[in-house]
């Protein structure tokens, strides 16, 4: 028995947030609709870094409505939530005394996402929890990598710069202890680890970096590296486990085909099948992590909210143990 994973073993069911400066783009670059998921456009675009940057002048999601998104979640059956608080392209939604390419920098100027959110789901009874990317586009430390001839690669696999390894995972450091301080996240979600450079070790030196600023704190297996099972729970990304998995365990899934908005995404997983999937996961010990991806005005897109009602009236029709 383990008192603090108690929340999140009794959990079944939580919100994923997928919003960034990706989300005001909707999947387009110049004008053509791009490959593979929206949030991950400026490497299937291959956009230079400075001219990424630019997007920050034009996001104003002035239509961000915390307390609407907490009520969302809650009348969905959901009891946690996690948002992006910086996703790859290394845009901050909060104002982080690190970096200027965060919300404070753009036109929401004075508005605070993420504080905004984290109080909506207190009011709420709605568990915050925070996703963070190790691979970061924006930081000056790393740098595409060279390899593959398809941006794709070379992104999705970046370098450090010589010796800046320790530079990025400070301000990496700086920026967790920030949010920890600043909203109280009950989990922090990481997510990136992939990257050659991150290593078991840095993981699991910031997994207890985080346990001793903050006990209480869960945070997924991928604070290492996502073949680490023995940390707080394991992530499982549109997929699971084929059988009962005997440890605290998520499964993530997007309702479309892409986490972060994409306009032209229709591929819907209708309520039966959402319900399905909550059903098989929770029968096998796991929480199902259901993404939405707001749009660029802040707001989840209306499908989404029809297919999270409905498979609320299936959950009370036929309640899952
Ligand atoms: C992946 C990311 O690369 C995707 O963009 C998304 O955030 C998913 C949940 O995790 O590793």
């Amino acid at each position: 028995y383990n008192a603090r994973m108690e929340w999140f073993a009794q959990s079944q069911y939580g919100m994923f947030i997928h919003f960034g400066l990706y989300s005001h783009l909707g999947g387009e670059w110049k004008g053509e609709q791009v490959d593979w998921y929206a949030e991950w456009i400026q490497a299937s675009a291959d956009i230079p870094r400075d001219e990424y940057a630019k997007i920050i002048d034009a996001f104003n999601p002035a239509g961000f409505n915390a307390d609407f998104i907490a009520r969302t979640a809650k009348d969905a059956g959901m009891t946690y939530l996690v948002i992006t608080s910086k996703h790859h392209e290394g845009f901050c939604l909060w104002d982080s005394a690190y970096t200027e390419f965060d919300v404070a920098g753009s036109a929401l100027k004075g508005r605070d996402l993420l504080a905004e959110l984290s109080k909506a789901c207190k009011k709420h009874g709605i568990r915050f929890g925070l996703y963070y990317s190790i691979i970061d586009w924006n930081h000056p430390a790393q740098q595409p990598s060279m390899n593959g001839k398809h941006p794709f690669k070379r992104w999705g696999q970046t370098v450090m710069h010589d010796g800046r390894k320790q530079e990025y995972i400070d301000y990496q450091t700086s920026q967790i202890m920030e949010l920890i301080s600043k909203y109280e996240p009950a989990m922090l979600w990481f997510d990136g680890d992939w990257v050659d450079w991150w290593t078991m070790e840095d993981g699991l030196q910031l997994y207890d970096a985080i346990r001793e600023a903050a006990p209480d704190i869960i945070v997924n297996n991928r604070v290492a590296k996502r073949d680490q099972f023995e940390l707080d729970f394991v992530t499982q990304e549109q997929k699971h486990f084929e059988a009962a998995f005997p440890k605290h365990w998520e499964g993530c899934y997007t309702m479309n085909k892409s986490w972060g908005y994409k306009k032209h995404d229709h591929e819907w997983k209708d309520a039966p099948t959402v319900y399905n999937k909550l059903k098989d996961i929770n029968e096998k010990g796991g929480n199902l992590l259901l993404n939405v991806g707001p749009d660029g005005n802040g707001e989840i897109q209306p499908e989404a909210i029809a297919i999270l009602r409905e498979t609320a009236t299936l959950i009370q029709e036929n309640p899952i143990a």
